[in-house]
């Protein structure tokens, strides 16, 4: 069975919500072993609220949150309606990049990392040095145990292109700089354009926790799709399968976080283009978190 892991900027837009619920599903259905997910923002709220969505998804696993984050998010939203339902806070749970070495190193087999937030996480757990839990670096953790990185990331229609996880703060682009440049590991683009007006989320059922977090954010009528248009693409492991052409390369991401791409088929980059309408895309979604 294939293994993830999952990073996430959980609590500052509704499509991680929604994200999460697939894969949660899938993990319940036994279609992947999701490991752990790392939160890449962080509130008094982060690891409670996560924890709490997961027990009512019916699953568990291991929760990461960044502690050390210096980006604050300004409006917690389903965040802090979720860690109400639970006694838990974040110091019941570990420090991220220390999460994401330990289920790289324990894990049987190889991972898959899915980022649908900052790439910091993913970032401190690639520059790690040996430490307690591995006595190997996290450059060698990767070249290893990582089978490929999926990254809902960048905006791959116009060079340079500028997106929000690559490029929103100061960390965000120092992350997505160095993690790119540093990564050993083959890494599959999903770009800001391809969720952009695609609206999911806008059939459930009011009483539906999912529906009520997407609702706390202001987009009780559906949001777009960015993050679980990767997650489903992930899942299907299969891009054409999936609805999509692909373009492979080198992919880079400047000081500025600011993307790049050079056309290579043989490149170890890849990013996804739509080859369906719109409705394709948001009626799998739909289907899969009704
Ligand atoms: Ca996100």
């Amino acid at each position: 069975m294939r293994n993830f892991i999952l990073g996430s900027d959980w609590g500052e837009d509704s499509d991680d919500c929604v994200a999460v619920r697939i894969l949660a599903r899938a993990h319940k259905n036994k279609e992947i072993n999701l490991l752990g997910i790392g939160i890449n923002t962080l509130t008094d709220y982060s690891a409670p609220s996560l924890y709490r969505f997961l027990e009512k998804e019916g699953i568990m696993c291991e929760i990461g949150v960044d502690k050390d984050c210096p980006h604050e998010i300004q409006y917690v939203t389903y965040q802090k309606r979720l860690a109400k339902e639970t006694d838990k806070t974040n110091d019941d749970f570990e420090n991220a990049v220390r999460l994401y070495r330990k289920l790289i190193a324990e894990c049987e087999g190889q991972v898959e990392i899915l980022e649908i937030g900052f790439l910091q996480v993913i970032c401190g757990a690639l520059m790690s040095e040996a430490d307690d839990i591995s006595p190997k670096t996290g450059l060698e953790l990767f070249k290893e145990k990582v089978k490929k990185i999926w990254i809902m990331g960048g905006k791959w229609d116009a060079f340079p292109g500028y997106e929000y996880n690559l490029c929103r703060y100061q960390f965000a682009k120092d992350a997505s700089h160095m993690f790119v440049t540093n990564c050993p590991c083959p890494i599959t683009f999903l770009g800001w354009e391809i969720g952009h007006d695609l609206i999911t989320g806008d059939k459930l059922s009011d009483d539906d926790f999912l529906h009520l977090a997407l609702a706390d954010h202001g987009s009780g009528s559906g949001r777009e799709s960015w993050d679980p248009m990767l997650a489903v693409l992930a899942l299907a492991n299969d891009n054409k399968k999936a609805g999509y052409d692909t373009v492979k390369g080198f992919a880079s991401v400047d000081e500025d976080g600011a993307n790049y791409f050079v056309n290579d088929e043989n490149g170890p980059h890849e990013y996804v283009v739509k080859a369906k309408n719109d409705s394709y895309y948001s009626d799998i979604i739909n289907d899969l978190i009704k």
